[in-house]
């Protein structure tokens, strides 16, 4: 019988940062137009994206004064499929609301 080794068993952990690259990020980009009201923004803006009654208010009217604001910044799939969502919503009541994705850039 061969005698038993200490030697530790010759294993390499990889730290997973070294194997899993973040993903691209896509910024959701909400659009403004003349016809949704400003409560169903506000709405979607909470529904869909997380946002609180005062930052759904803010980013509202930053879009409603400028033309366009960020809803958020996410992964491809998630940026599309809210995007998606939103749209579903806003064709529903009949509302022209629309967002849209840039990517997000490397800051
Ligand atoms: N401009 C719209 C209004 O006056 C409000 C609005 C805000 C619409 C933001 C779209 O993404 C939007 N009723």
């Amino acid at each position: 019988m061969p005698a038993r080794t200490t030697t530790p068993p010759d294993l390499v952990v990889e730290k997973q940062s070294a194997k899993t690259a973040p993903p691209p990020m896509y910024r959701v980009i909400l659009l403004n137009d003349d016809y949704t009201p400003m409560e169903f923004v506000v709405h979607v803006l909470q529904k869909y994206f997380g946002k609180g009654q005062e930052e759904a208010m803010r980013i509202m009217l930053q879009v409603h004064h400028e033309g366009k604001g960020v809803c958020g910044v996410y992964p491809h799939d998630i940026a599309a499929s809210r995007i998606a969502q939103v749209a579903q919503h806003a064709r529903a009541r009949q509302h022209p609301l629309q967002c849209v994705m840039e990517p997000a850039g490397d800051e």
